[in-house]
């Protein structure tokens, strides 16, 4: 499918998704978020798409919302609309990983996004912030509640209340990104992550994937019970008699997703 907010190039089990409005700093406006959304669709269907890595400029993966789009709403207008909420639960609906490759500014609806992706890759030049507090409004696509789970109650409020911006070490020493790389690395590091993702078995890939998520929507009793019956479970599938045999023989596992 064409998009005009933004590209997609699939390769090796890998779907690479680069926002592309460079005029606005890949701010987010109706249209890249329902487009965004359909790319993650397409990708979750298709059987050549393994792992998904979510991409922006080098000076931008994406500055918010479009402060042009939303500046003359009414409350009315964004209730009746739901702004962005639908398309916004598309992505986190997406049952393969998706890293997000976070270069330049990732503010406000840019943090939020990064934030909704499984985890996070940064560039040196990173900056995060959620800088609404200075437009006299506050997060709106879930970032109260993810920077906070991320980086704690303190750093998130400052960060809230302020607008302040974090760079790439503190994004990395407070946890919200998984490890920071040379700018010019960012995208074949994230790359090199999904295919590494794409070579495991996609079954546990997925079982993986829902036990982590179960940590931020359960208490800590259910999170372990749904985490072990999926680990017991897996050993229905093909791919663990593989994975284990590969080991005690000392080769590389045929995973086939069985
Ligand atoms: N929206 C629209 N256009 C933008 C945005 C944006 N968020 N950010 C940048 N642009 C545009 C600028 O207007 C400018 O366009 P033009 O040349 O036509 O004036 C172009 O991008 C380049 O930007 P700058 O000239 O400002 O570039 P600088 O390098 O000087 O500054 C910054 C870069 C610091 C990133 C600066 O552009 C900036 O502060 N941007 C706004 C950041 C911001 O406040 N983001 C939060 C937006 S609100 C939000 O995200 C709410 C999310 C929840 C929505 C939920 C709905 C329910």
């Amino acid at each position: 499918m064409a998009y005009q907010t933004l590209t997609v190039e699939i390769d090796d089990y890998v779907a690479l998704i680069r926002l592309n409005r460079p005029e606005a700093l890949n701010a987010l406006n109706a249209q890249l978020v329902s487009e965004l959304g359909n790319a993650l669709a397409d990708a979750d269907q298709n059987e050549k798409v393994r792992c998904i890595v979510l991409t922006g400029s080098e000076k931008a993966f994406a500055a918010g919302a479009d402060i042009k789009e939303m500046a003359a709403k009414s409350y009315v207008d964004v209730y009746t609309e739901d702004l962005f909420g639908a398309d916004i639960d598309r992505i986190t609906a997406t049952r393969k990983p998706i890293i997000a490759a976070v270069a330049g500014y990732a503010l406000g609806g840019g943090c939020e996004l990064a934030m909704a992706c499984d985890f996070i890759i940064c560039a040196e030049n990173a900056k995060f912030g959620q800088p609404e507090i200075n437009l006299g409004v506050i997060a709106g696509i879930g970032g109260t509640q993810r920077l906070t789970r991320f980086v704690g109650k303190s750093k998130s409020m400052e960060m809230h209340l302020t607008g302040r911006f974090m760079d790439a070490t503190e994004a990395e020493r407070s946890g919200l990104v998984s490890r920071v790389v040379p700018t010019t690395k960012l995208i074949p590091e994230a790359v090199a992550a999904a295919k590494k993702i794409s070579e495991k078995s996609q079954i546990a890939v997925l079982a993986a994937k829902e036990a982590v998520n179960r940590a931020y929507e359960t208490t800590l009793r259910e999170g372990i019970l749904f985490e072990r019956r999926s680990f017991q479970a897996l050993f229905s599938t093909e791919d663990q008699k593989e994975g284990m045999a590969a080991f005690l023989e000392k080769r590389e596992p045929q995973f086939r997703d069985r």
